[in-house]
């Protein structure tokens, strides 16, 4: 038991708890092995994470063209010269690369990039997900299973018999960004959804979800959406959330997870790099939370400016579980101010951070950077409960720390509402 005049050792539990307890990591672009080349990994995939090619555009000025036109090898090599050794690797995504390569064991100040390839050359896809699980410290996944996706869809089919470490999540971003694009493809497999959505179309779009949601087991449906969101409102998407999403989620009683504030393609050129932010409408969460007090919303926003309205969300809605620090807020000096503001506003009822990972390997550094600012915010509140005469056990810490790495959502995801 850690009581006033303890903080030291208090700390130093803290940081060990977090440390060690393992992470479910609730968002993903990762795969299990049995997804071939979709399982990304090493570290020419490192260097070439989209995050680093809009750094690296940045630092080059070079035309889009010529950067395209290199093999990957090629990518890695520029962005290796340019951002690591021309220059200090201070950012977060190119910090995030030397964290991942030091926790494998990987000698980092050898700036040896041959050497470092060599390590991932003939890697045992199974195996190496379970060394860089381990190194992370994270117990399970959950990917993002787009079933529109031509690449993806083979292995479902084939009988992808599932695989404990990834999780499944259908995510729908054609069916809500574009539907016309999405009907065809469903009129494609065998499901009547016309352009023209009149009753029967919606039942054929259920029909549609529901069977996908069995078949990935999906612990969720998901889409990211653009600063305009709006809810309710006179539209196709507003009337297939209503009329399709919330039922079939209803039905199979899983959370429909809405990542908010995309700017899709603010420059095109720079292909999936060229994504940008704006602020969105929290109105349009409270009050799909408001008409929907059945069905469960896991939400994410990519603007600053909107986290503390959607905290505030988060305390009248028991229906609503915010998580992570989604993409461009996924630097240290914001996780820092969002988790804080988070358990101030919402104590420990959230999932503080996801990995977003695309890369296998970042799962390290997202997660080592992360548990780091996780574990100084709450050594801050523990310390502040001590001074009050309040005395906290390492059981407590414990339980608390299972709840923000993955308990929590784990309750979210089963709750009946
Ligand atoms: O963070 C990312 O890598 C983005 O490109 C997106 O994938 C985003 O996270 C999303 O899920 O849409
Ligand atoms: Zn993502």
């Amino acid at each position: 038991m850690f009581q006033r005049g303890n903080e030291s050792a208090l700390r130093a539990a803290v940081r060990r708890t977090v440390h060690e307890t393992p992470v479910t990591d609730l968002h993903t672009h990762l795969y299990a092995p049995p997804f071939g080349a979709l399982l990304l990994y090493g570290v020419d995939e490192l260097l070439t994470y989209h995050y680093l090619i809009s750094e690296v555009f940045r630092a080059t000025r070079m035309p889009y063209d010529q950067y395209w036109a290199l093999s990957k090898r090629e990518q890695a090599d520029l962005i290796w010269k340019t951002l690591f050794i021309e220059r200090s690797p201070i950012s977060e995504a190119c910090r995030g690369v030397i964290t991942s390569l030091d926790k494998l064991g990987l000698d980092v100040g050898s700036r040896n990039l041959d050497s470092y390839r060599d390590y991932f050359a003939d890697a045992d896809p199974d195996a190496h997900v379970n060394r860089v699980f381990a190194a992370a410290n994270v117990h399970d996944v959950v990917m993002t299973n787009d079933p529109f996706d031509e690449v993806e869809r083979p292995a479902w089919e084939n009988g992808y018999a599932g695989d404990k470490r990834f999780h499944a999540a259908l995510r729908i971003d054609p069916l809500l960004n574009n539907y016309v694009y999405a009907s065809e493809m469903l009129r494609g497999w065998g499901y009547n959804s016309t352009t023209h959505v009149d009753s029967s179309a919606l039942s054929e779009v259920r029909r549609f979800l529901s069977d996908r949601v069995k078949r990935m087991n999906a612990l969720y449906m998901a889409v990211s959406l653009p600063p305009d969101f709006a809810f309710p409102e006179d539209s196709l998407r507003a009337k297939l959330i209503a009329e399709c999403i919330v039922p079939v989620a209803a039905q199979h009683n899983i959370p429909f997870a809405l990542m908010i504030g995309v700017k899709r393609a603010v420059n095109p050129a720079l292909k999936l790099a060229g994504d940008g932010v704006a602020r969105a409408d929290v109105g349009a969460v409270e009050r799909l939370c408001a008409e929907f007090p059945k069905n469960k919303f896991m939400v994410t926003m990519l603007a600053r400016e909107n986290q503390h309205e959607l905290c505030v969300a988060g305390r009248k809605f028991p229906n609503l579980f915010i998580f992570g620090c989604w993409w461009f807020l996924n630097n240290p000096s914001l996780i820092e101010e969002m988790t804080r503001m988070r358990l101030e506003l919402l104590g420990l009822s959230v999932t503080p951070q996801h990995s977003d990972a695309r890369v296998l390997e970042q799962v390290i550094y997202k997660w080592e950077h992360s548990r780091a600012i996780i574990a100084k915010v709450l050594e801050e509140k523990y310390c502040d409960l001590l001074n009050t005469g309040w005395n906290v056990s390492d059981s407590e810490i414990a339980r608390d720390v299972e709840g923000l790495l993955g308990g929590n959502f784990w309750d979210f995801q089963q709750a009946v509402l």
